[in-house]
C-alpha cells in the first residue's frame, strides 16, 4: 500500500514502538464523550480512526462513562476551572483516563489532533500534561479560486470547490480538507478569489456555499467570501455601489442577512478594493473605511467580520509601489468600525522571496491589522521549486518594527499584545488544488502545515515544525530526518540566491515564473521589471533612501538605522534600499557583481546539494513519494540554471563584465 500524498499528515501509520504502544493501549477501552453537538462528534470519530490504525483497535465511543476507567474523556471545562481561553486544549492524565479538556467543543477537537500527532510521533504517555491555546483568533485559509474552477496563482491542479455538482452533490474531499485544517488550528475558509465575482452573491451560489459550510462547521471552520464591490450594481441592478447610498446600503444588510439564513454561522466578508482594478469606494470619491464600514454595519446583528485589505498601489511609474499602501492607510487609523480587520501582506510589495516587513505593522494602532502570507509559491518556483516557507512567515513575525521601543515585533502587533486589538487575524492563500496530494509538490504539504502551525503558535520554530511535519508525513528514522531538515532549512536561501539574491525583487507581469529581467513594457508601467530592480550602467537596486523613494522613511528610526547605510546594510536586504555601484566592495570583499555571480551560482548548484540530501534518506521514504521528489528536484535544478543564466547574461549588458573566474560562463 503505498503513500499517495492524498493523507497528508494524518497518515496513522501503526506505532511500532512496543512499549509505547503498550501504554497508548492503556488508555484505549473507549472514548468517553458527553451528550453533544457535531463538532465533538468528529473530534470523537477521528479520534477512533487514529487510534483504530495507530494501535490496530477498534475503540468504542460511549456516553456512559462515569466511574469507568482506561480511556480517552472530553470534558468540558467551565470558566470556574479554568482561565484558558475559549479555544485552548489540555490533556492530563487522571481517574486511570486521558482527560482531553477545554471551554469549547472546537478546542476538544485541537485537543485530540494534538493527542494524535503525539501518537504518530509515537512520544511517551509518561507523565503526559499537554496544554495549548492560539494566540490569533481568526486563523484562516484564502482561497483564489474562481467559479470555473481555475485557481489564480495555484499549482496543483484545480479548485476543491466544485461549484457546478453543488448543492446537491458534496464530494468527500471538503472533509478531508476541513479535517487536515481543523488538524493545524484553521478556524476560517475564504472559499474564493479576492478578485472576487459577483455570483457568489446570488441565491444560487449562497446555497451552493452553504453546502461546503455544513462540512466546514462540523471541523470547528468558518465560511467566508470574497465579495466584489460593484455587486448592487452589476448584480442588484442598482444605478451605483456607491457605499453611502442608503440604497447600496440596504442592498448590502438584506444580502448579509439572505446568507444568515443559509449560514447562519457565516464568517464574513473578505475584500479586495480599488486594487489591480477592482471596484472600490474610491470609485465614488469614498474612502477605504466608507466601504469597509458599510459592510460591517451589514454584519452588526451577526458574528461575522468584514475583512479589508491593503494591497493597494497606483499605476505610476514615478511613485514607489513601496511606499503606497502605508501612504492610503495610515491616514485612515481609526476610522473604521470595530468589525473590520485590515489585512496587509507580509512585504510591502507582493510576496517576493525575500521582503522587508511592511511599513504599515505598528503604524495604525487603532485598527487591527492582520498578516496575509502566501502559501501558494506565486514568486517561488510554483510546484516545481522545492521552498520550504516557515523561515519566511518567522523572519517577518519576528522583525522588530520598534513602534513601542524594542521588542515590538510584528508577532504582537498581529497577536493584539502590542496594541490590544480585540480581533486578530493570520491569513494564507492557500496551495491546494484537486491534485492528489493536494499541495502538487509533496514538500509543499509542509508549507500548508507551516502557515496552520504557526497560525496557532508563532512562537514555533521552523526547525521544530519541519521536523514535526517530517515525522507525520515522511519518515522517522532520525537520519533520514536529519537529511530532510536540513533540506528544507536552506531551501529558501538557495531558492533566493539563484532567483533574487541580495535584495533583488522580481514581481513583474504575467504568469510570475520565468526569468525575464528584462521585461520593459507592461500593460502598466509598473508592471515591467526594471520599475523593480533598476539595473543601469552604474549599478543595480532600488534607491529607498532619502535620495531616493525615501520608503525608509515610513520605518521607525532604530529601523532605518539598520537599512540607511549602504555599508551597514545586511547583504540580504542591500538592493530593497540602495542603488549600488557594480564595483562597490561588499562586505564579503567581493564587489556587487562578482557577489551576484557567487549568489547565483553558489545557488543553483546547492540544488544539487538538495538533490544528495533527498538521496540519503531515500531508504526511509515511500517510494512514490521518493521519485515524485526527486524528479521535480531535477526540474529545479534545470530551472535554477536557467534563472542564473538569465540574469547574468542580463546584468552582463550593463557591467560588461566576465563573470568571476571559477564560474563557466552562461550558455
Ligand atoms: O500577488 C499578486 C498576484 C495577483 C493577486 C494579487 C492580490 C489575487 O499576482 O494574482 O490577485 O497579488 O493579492 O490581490
Amino acid at each position: 500500500d503505498g503513500n499517495d500524498g492524498y493523507r497528508l499528515w494524518l497518515n496513522y501509520e501503526p506505532v511500532r514502538n512496543a512499549s509505547v504502544k503498550s501504554e497508548y493501549l492503556k488508555y484505549a477501552a473507549f472514548i468517553g464523550r458527553p451528550a453533544s453537538g457535531e463538532i465533538m462528534q468528529s473530534a470523537s470519530q477521528e479520534l477512533q480512526l487514529g487510534l483504530g490504525k495507530l494501535l490496530g483497535k477498534s475503540v468504542n465511543i460511549t456516553n456512559s462513562f462515569a466511574g469507568k476507567s482506561g480511556g480517552i474523556v472530553f470534558k468540558i471545562e467551565t470558566s470556574a476551572d479554568t482561565a484558558q481561553p475559549v479555544e485552548g486544549y489540555r490533556i492530563q492524565l487522571s481517574g486511570g483516563n486521558m482527560i482531553i479538556s477545554s471551554k469549547s467543543e472546537q478546542g476538544i477537537l485541537y485537543g485530540t489532533f494534538a493527542l494524535l500527532r503525539h501518537m504518530q510521533m509515537q512520544l511517551p504517555v509518561k507523565g503526559l500534561n499537554l496544554a495549548s491555546s492560539p494566540r490569533v483568533r481568526y486563523r484562516m485559509l484564502n482561497h483564489w479560486d474562481n467559479p470555473d474552477g481555475t485557481i489564480e496563482r495555484g499549482y496543483a491542479g484545480q479548485s476543491l470547490w466544485k461549484w457546478y455538482e453543488l448543492p446537491e452533490r458534496v464530494d468527500p474531499r471538503y472533509a478531508d480538507y476541513a479535517r487536515a485544517n481543523a488538524s493545524l488550528g484553521i478556524n476560517g475558509t475564504v472559499l474564493n478569489n479576492v478578485n472576487a465575482s459577483a455570483r457568489f452573491m446570488s441565491q444560487e451560489y449562497i446555497v451552493k456555499v452553504a453546502a461546503v459550510a455544513n462540512v466546514m462547521r462540523k471541523y470547528g471552520i468558518k465560511t467566508y467570501l470574497s465579495v466584489y464591490f460593484a455587486a448592487p450594481k452589476t448584480l442588484g441592478g442598482l444605478k451605483t455601489s456607491d457605499p453611502l447610498d442608503p440604497q447600496v446600503r440596504a442592498w448590502w444588510k438584506e444580502k448579509v442577512a439572505q446568507i444568515y439564513k443559509e449560514i447562519p454561522d457565516f464568517g464574513g466578508f473578505l475584500v479586495k478594493a480599488n486594487s489591480e482594478g477592482e471596484p472600490g469606494p474610491q470609485d465614488y470619491g469614498r474612502i477605504h473605511a466608507d466601504g469597509a464600514n458599510m459592510l460591517a454595519e451589514a454584519f452588526k446583528p451577526y458574528d461575522g467580520i468584514v475583512i479589508w485589505r491593503a494591497f493597494v498601489y497606483k499605476a505610476d511609474p514615478n511613485a514607489d509601489r513601496f511606499k503606497a499602501a502605508h501612504e492610503e492607510f495610515v491616514p485612515l487609523d481609526g476610522k473604521f468600525d470595530p468589525k473590520v480587520i485590515v489585512q496587509v501582506k507580509n512585504g510591502p510589495i507582493d510576496f517576493q522571496p525575500r521582503e522587508p516587513f511592511s511599513p504599515l505593522f505598528g503604524n495604525m494602532p487603532k485598527t487591527p491589522l492582520g498578516i496575509e502570507f502566501q502559501i501558494t509559491q506565486e514568486y517561488l518556483g510554483f510546484a516545481t521549486h522545492a521552498v520550504y516557507e516557515a523561515p519566511i512567515f518567522e523572519e517577518c513575525l519576528d522583525s522588530d518594527t520598534y513602534v513601542n521601543g524594542a521588542g515590538s515585533t510584528v508577532a504582537k502587533i498581529v497577536d493584539g499584545s502590542l496594541h490590544g486589538y480585540e480581533r486578530t487575524l493570520i491569513a494564507g492563500v492557500a496551495n491546494t488544488g484537486n491534485s492528489r496530494n493536494w499541495t502538487g509538490h509533496p514538500l509543499a504539504q509542509a508549507n500548508w502545515y507551516a502557515f496552520g502551525r504557526l497560525s496557532w503558535d508563532h512562537q514555533l520554530t521552523s526547525e521544530q515544525i519541519a521536523r514535526e511535519w517530517i515525522a507525520l508525513t515522511l519518515t522517522q528514522n532520525p537520519k533520514a530526518s536529519g537529511h530532510i531538515t536540513a533540506l528544507m532549512l536552506r531551501s529558501r536561501e538557495i531558492y533566493v540566491d539563484y532567483n533574487t539574491p541580495l535584495g533583488l525583487s522580481r514581481p513583474w507581469m504575467g504568469v510570475h515564473f520565468a526569468p525575464e529581467p528584462w521585461q520593459n513594457k507592461g500593460s502598466r508601467p509598473d508592471w515591467t521589471a526594471v520599475y523593480y530592480h533598476r539595473a543601469d550602467s552604474i549599478g543595480l537596486g532600488f534607491d529607498r533612501t532619502a535620495s531616493g523613494s525615501n520608503a525608509l522613511a515610513q520605518y521607525r528610526p532604530e529601523v532605518q538605522k539598520q537599512w540607511n547605510n549602504p555599508d551597514q546594510t545586511p547583504l540580504p536586504y542591500l538592493l530593497w534600499f540602495h542603488h549600488v555601484r557594480w564595483d562597490k566592495k561588499l562586505s564579503t570583499g567581493r564587489t556587487l557583481w562578482e557577489e551576484l555571480c557567487t549568489r547565483f551560482y553558489t545557488g543553483a548548484d546547492s540544488v544539487v546539494w538538495m538533490q544528495q540530501q533527498w538521496d540519503l534518506a531515500k531508504p526511509s521514504l515511500d517510494p512514490q513519494i521518493y521519485t515524485d521528489v526527486a524528479e521535480r528536484l531535477k526540474v529545479q535544478r534545470r530551472e535554477a540554471i536557467w534563472w542564473r543564466d538569465a540574469w547574468v547574461l542580463y546584468l552582463q549588458t550593463f557591467t560588461k563584465q566576465p563573470v568571476p573566474a571559477g564560474f563557466e560562463p552562461p550558455k
